[in-house]
């Protein structure tokens, strides 16, 4: 285990939703997600960070004095530094320096399983690296006694970077494809007559827990930081016996590293095309409030907020206090549950079902005697109120609109 010690800057700000403490002991389950073991926590106070040493000179000088005979083996840094402030203050410590985005695109590569995550993630790591390639270069040339180094160190660091911006070109050529095949699967979703419905929320709040109680399925649900990375679907019934496809995606933290955004950007997105939303939240945990507003802002930025939501708030076996509960109220609809203990379950889904019974509907479909899989699927999704057949078949039926929707999207794409 490498003995690491937290860098952080307290701004005293009371408006930010994370006072530095607590953001710093969610990097250190980061860190701890990675096998490094947090021995100390130095917090400066600090209006800002300082754009050399990221903490002030004099805390500089203090820190090197306190750690110099102490082993350390990483310093990480609570904030993302610029290229600059991480080569000096790794220079100034001796010692390995990273910086939050660091640890979460290093958990991220080790959680990476299928191609496309994986294919994300190093697309992240190269935007992350190529700004800060210098640093080894110069790093090297030093080693190298700086005459007659340095010239092969930039014609090295130039050929470098070139290969980055192709292996950059390479791996887009390849999500894009991807994506376009993911784009011919939602086509077909779009007219498939199926209610989604998407699990979002804070990372390890347990929402693949969730996934699996719901539709009795094993996705890999662990105690462990970012542990999906893929989005998995599964369908479950709800209690009017209509068919739901719910998919359970990656989860959200605050100072989401902005090449994770970028790169993961395709797959967060699939959000925008649930008909609902599962706002799952960890209740037990004494900063769920901040997590829970956290998720909200990263479900704004991704033009997901306005699609119908119920908050989940879970793990209620966990909370001993119940004054826990007292300002859930502000969030609704929600409902408390064990998604592990399989608690209260029922009383989502029968949330779910009154979220979608708004969309119930009266419609009449006017449809050619040659298209009975229509007539069909109109009985199978509604009900049928009305029937007549003559040169079209008429039928007056309840049904919720989206299906509805996508039966209409159905007829009129065939008939072309
Ligand atoms: N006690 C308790 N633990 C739970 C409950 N639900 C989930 N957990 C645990 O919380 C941890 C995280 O659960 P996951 O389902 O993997 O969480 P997640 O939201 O999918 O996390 P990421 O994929 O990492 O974002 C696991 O150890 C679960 O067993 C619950 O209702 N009660
Ligand atoms: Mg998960």
């Amino acid at each position: 285990m490498t003995d690491t010690v937290l860098l952080a800057i307290d701004n005293k700000r009371t408006s930010e939703l994370w006072s530095a403490s607590e953001s710093v002991e969610e990097l250190r389950e980061l860190c701890q997600n990675l096998g490094y073991s947090v021995t100390n926590i130095e917090i400066q106070a600090r209006e800002k960070p300082h754009t050399k040493f990221y903490v002030g000179s004099g805390k500089l000088k203090e820190i090197k004095e306190i750690y110099k005979e102490k082993n350390i083996g990483l310093f990480v840094t609570d904030d993302d530094l610029s290229p600059l402030q991480h080569r000096t203050l790794e220079a100034e410590l001796s010692v390995k320096v990273m910086d939050r985005t660091g640890i979460i695109l290093e958990i991220f590569a080790m959680r990476a399983n299928s191609k496309e995550a994986q294919l994300q993630v190093e697309y992240a790591q190269l935007t992350y690296l190529k700004p800060r390639l210098t640093r080894m270069w110069t790093h090297l040339s030093r080693l190298g006694g700086g005459i007659g180094t340095r010239g092969p160190g930039e014609k090295q660091l130039e050929v470098d970077k070139r290969q980055i911006r192709n292996r950059m070109d390479t791996i887009k050529e390849k999500l894009l494809k991807i994506e376009k095949q993911r784009g011919l699967k939602r086509e077909r979703r779009l007219t498939t007559p199926i209610l989604t419905g998407s699990i979002v929320g804070y990372t390890n709040a347990g929402k693949s827990t969730l996934l699996n109680s719901m539709t009795e399925s094993n996705v890999t649900a662990e105690s462990k930081l970012f542990a999906t990375l893929d989005p998995t679907t599964k369908t479950f019934r709800i209690p009017s016996n209509e068919k739901v496809l719910l998919t359970d995606t990656v989860g959200f933290i605050q100072k989401l590293p902005n090449p994770l955004k970028t790169s993961f950007k395709a797959t967060l997105e699939e959000i925008n095309e649930a008909n609902f939303i599962l706002h799952v939240i960890d209740i037990s945990h004494p900063n769920w409030e901040s997590m829970l507003k956290t998720s909200e802002i990263l479900l704004e930025d991704l033009g997901s907020n306005k699609i119908p939501t119920i908050y989940v708030f879970n793990k209620i076996d966990l909370v001993k206090s119940p004054s826990t509960y007292d300002t859930i109220h502000k969030y609704h609809p929600n409902v408390c549950i064990s998604a592990s203990k399989k608690e209260s379950l029922s009383k989502l889904l029968d949330a779910i079902q009154k979220l979608l019974d708004v969309y119930q509907k009266e419609y009449v479909f006017r449809v050619p005697l040659n298209r009975m899989d229509i007539v069909h699927l109109l009985h199978q999704h509604g009900q049928v109120l009305e029937e007549e057949y003559k040169e079209l078949v008429t039928i007056k039926v309840k049904i919720n609109k989206i299906i509805a929707e996508k039966i209409m999207g159905q007829l009129e794409k065939k008939r072309v």
